[in-house]
């Protein structure tokens, strides 16, 4: 026997399921992409006058990044990088070398690090040093800047959890749309 009127819900309903189903998956993943490592701090500050060009530059993070991809570039304002060899990444650090005899001026530090959730995160920021690093490059003391200093370099990480609030609005969503689908259902079965 063909009763079209039975076959149209129940096939009617599946197709509910997975509209709903792509919609929650779509916006889910919103939640994983704030996951990125915000910078914390840098040393020099951002901004910062320092007596002598540091040893080291660093950037503190909310957690370690990953030891592969990191870059950080220290340029002189004639363009000079003074980054020496590779980033070393320890315990929320990543630090960065210098090599000795960089020249009073200002500086630019253009980073690129891989975040612990895998995806790479980057920025820039200023300081300017009094003098040369030449004979007191080692004894420069490395300074911590406040968070806020450093906070507009990831805009994207911060605040509140929009991925989640969404996903849960979906799941409130299709409790309600399928609570309409079964009421509908009965009416009609009645
Ligand atoms: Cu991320």
């Amino acid at each position: 026997m063909k009763t079209p009127a039975i076959r149209r819900p129940s096939s009617a309903l599946p197709r509910v399921l997975s509209v709903l189903g792509l919609l929650a998956a779509l916006l889910l993943p919103g939640a994983a992409a704030q996951a990125h490592d915000t910078v914390e701090g840098t040393s020099p500050a951002d901004g910062s006058t320092v007596a002598t060009v540091p040893g080291h530059v660093d950037l503190t993070f909310e957690e370690t990044p990953l030891a592969i991809g990191s870059e950080v570039k220290v340029t002189d304002s004639s363009g000079t990088n003074w980054a020496d060899g590779a980033v070393k990444v320890a315990d929320k650090v990543a630090s960065q070398p210098l090599k000795p005899g960089a020249p009073a001026g200002k500086y630019t530090v253009v980073w690129r690090v891989v975040s612990s959730d895998s995806h790479p995160i980057d920025g820039t920021f200023t300081f300017t040093a009094k003098a040369s690093s030449g004979k007191t490059a080692a004894a420069a003391a490395p300074v911590s800047s406040p968070p806020a200093a450093a906070a507009p370099a990831q805009p994207h990480g911060q605040g509140v959890p929009w991925g989640i609030i969404a996903g849960a609005v979906v799941v409130v969503l299709l409790v309600a749309a399928l609570a309409l689908f079964a009421r509908r259902q009965l009416k009609r079965g009645a």
